[in-house]
């Protein structure tokens, strides 16, 4: 049994997760141990009798401790890769590659604790200086997704620690192998006892009681809109600092002049890499009617081509959906688009493969519109839609109507299109002539409307919610 980190401790429980491979059903990754309501409240209690102590580390202490957690990620990023892929199904690529994100963000907020300066501000008044500064806001819970099992709870930990916080994180019932892997390596990275804390379980039983704890000063959670609204309202209630990332329901805009191959490769990764499930994913295609036939045709013909398989296999383009609820979520949708009107032009299918899983086509909708419920909700599996507009104008209007705006891109050849999206957009990213999905670990990260709420998560924004800034006036 994995067991959870409490401080400094490991603590095995009498409840335990089996931890199921989605491309195998038949393989059991590993038992982790399900933290009850006391190991929470003990998790926070350690968190915050190690508050004394790291608050008041050195800068060169908190380096010295995030750039030995990012270098070990890194060194291990094969192993730590076949771990991600096996426990949440992306491919072993895209499982890699995340994981040497993961590293490479420890040794970015390795270099912002050392950065960390404030100002000093001339007063107004004679004979005052004023000095602006940050400090670490407290003890932060962070509540963390599936589908970016080591990525997330690094780009939380990382900032929150770098800063002088100390830390409980509550990763995703689904995947905790990654985050007891990253717990092991903070373990050995001289963190002081309690600093870092791991407790693993439900959201809606281990996840609340953290939230609930009047000893956590800021809770960050990636997650659904439903869970993070409520999420909201709890951390209101006592003031607490909160920030959520939450859906989206991405749009890309493809206009006539685009270079039709570089917008089907920017589609097909957004819609449908690491099988569609990216709060960034593009799953909405805005098609100006002179290119639309010859998108749709080219789209259809690259999906056709890729290989829905193990996640494990040499190949495989498309790895199986995280879980069963999702696969019957997916197929649901896939069920409401058609009877919606809309035309399933290529996939939507379980598919059965050598091992037992949870496999499915990448499904295309085409003829459709920006009411049906595909183009509303945020389904987080591989299905996208293409919405037919006359010309970039109507593409921009439909593209920011979403109750969502956590990302948005544009194909195109013109400087004067792709300049007017950029601005105007409604969205936290925007992207041209890429994906909307991928993004890079050093600048900030986040959304507008239903995707995101608080401050921006990564880069140097980070600092707004993990610091609480000080103004301090002195008269020598
Ligand atoms: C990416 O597209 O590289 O949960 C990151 C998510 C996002 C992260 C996406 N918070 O999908």
């Amino acid at each position: 049994m994995k067991a959870l980190y409490i401080s400094g401790e490991w603590k095995e429980s009498g409840t335990v997760y089996r931890n199921i491979n989605p491309s195998d059903t038949g393989d059991c990754v590993d038992t982790y141990a399900v933290a009850s309501a006391a190991d929470v409240t003990a998790a926070v209690a350690a968190a915050q009798g190690a508050l004394g102590e790291w608050s008041s580390s050195t800068p060169q202490q908190r380096f010295t401790a995030l750039d030995f957690i990012g270098t070990e990620i890194l060194d291990r990023k094969e192993e730590l890769g076949r771990l991600l892929a096996r426990e949440e199904g992306k491919t072993l690529p895209e499982a890699t590659g995340e994981v040497a994100r993961a590293g490479q963000i420890f040794k970015f907020f390795a270099g912002e604790a050392v950065r960390n300066s404030g100002e000093h501000i001339p007063s107004v008044r004679p004979g005052v200086e004023v000095d602006v500064f940050r400090q670490p806001i407290g003890v932060v819970a962070l509540v963390t997704p599936w589908n970016f099992p080591i990525a997330i709870p690094s780009w939380k930990a990382a900032p929150a620690l770098a800063f002088g916080n100390t830390v409980v994180l509550k990763p995703a019932e689904l995947t905790p192998g990654c985050a007891w892997a990253l717990a092991e390596i903070v373990s050995r990275s001289g963190l002081p006892k309690g600093a870092f804390n791991l407790v693993m379980g439900k959201g809606s039983v281990v996840g609340d009681a953290l939230v609930r704890n009047s000893g956590v000063a800021g809770v960050s959670f990636t997650g659904s809109i439903e869970v993070g609204r409520s999420i909201a309202k709890t951390c209101a209630d006592r003031l607490a600092k909160v920030q959520l990332e939450m859906g989206g329901k991405n749009p890309l805009v493809v206009l006539d002049d685009a270079d039709l191959s570089v917008a089907v490769n920017a589609a097909v990764n957004g819609a449908y890499f690491s099988t569609g499930q990216r709060c960034t994913a593009s799953s909405r295609l805005i098609v100006t009617a002179g290119i639309h036939d010859r998108f749709v045709a080219a789209i259809v013909e690259k999906i056709r081509s890729l290989k829905v398989d193990d996640a494990l296999a040499p190949g495989t383009d498309i790895g199986p959906v995280v879980d069963e609820t999702q696969l019957q979520k997916n197929l649901g949708y896939v069920e409401t688009g058609k009877k919606e009107g809309a035309k399933l032009l290529h996939g939507g299918e379980r598919l059965k493969r050598v091992k037992t899983g949870y496999y499915m086509t990448p499904a295309l909708f085409t003829e459709t519109g920006n009411a049906m419920r595909i183009n509303r909700e945020e389904i987080f599996g591989p299905v996208a839609s293409v919405i037919r507009v006359k010309d970039y104008d109507e593409a921009l209007a439909v593209a920011n109507d979403t109750p969502f705006g956590l990302t948005s891109g544009i194909c195109t050849t013109s400087l004067k299109y792709a300049s007017h999206f950029r601005t105007h957009a409604d969205s936290g990213m925007v992207m041209i002539n890429l994906p909307t999905a991928g993004v890079d670990y050093h600048v900030p990260f986040g959304g507008r409307k239903g995707s995101s709420y608080g401050s921006r998560e990564q880069g140097r924004a980070a600092a707004e919610f993990y610091t609480t800034v000080k103004t301090c006036y002195t008269a020598p």
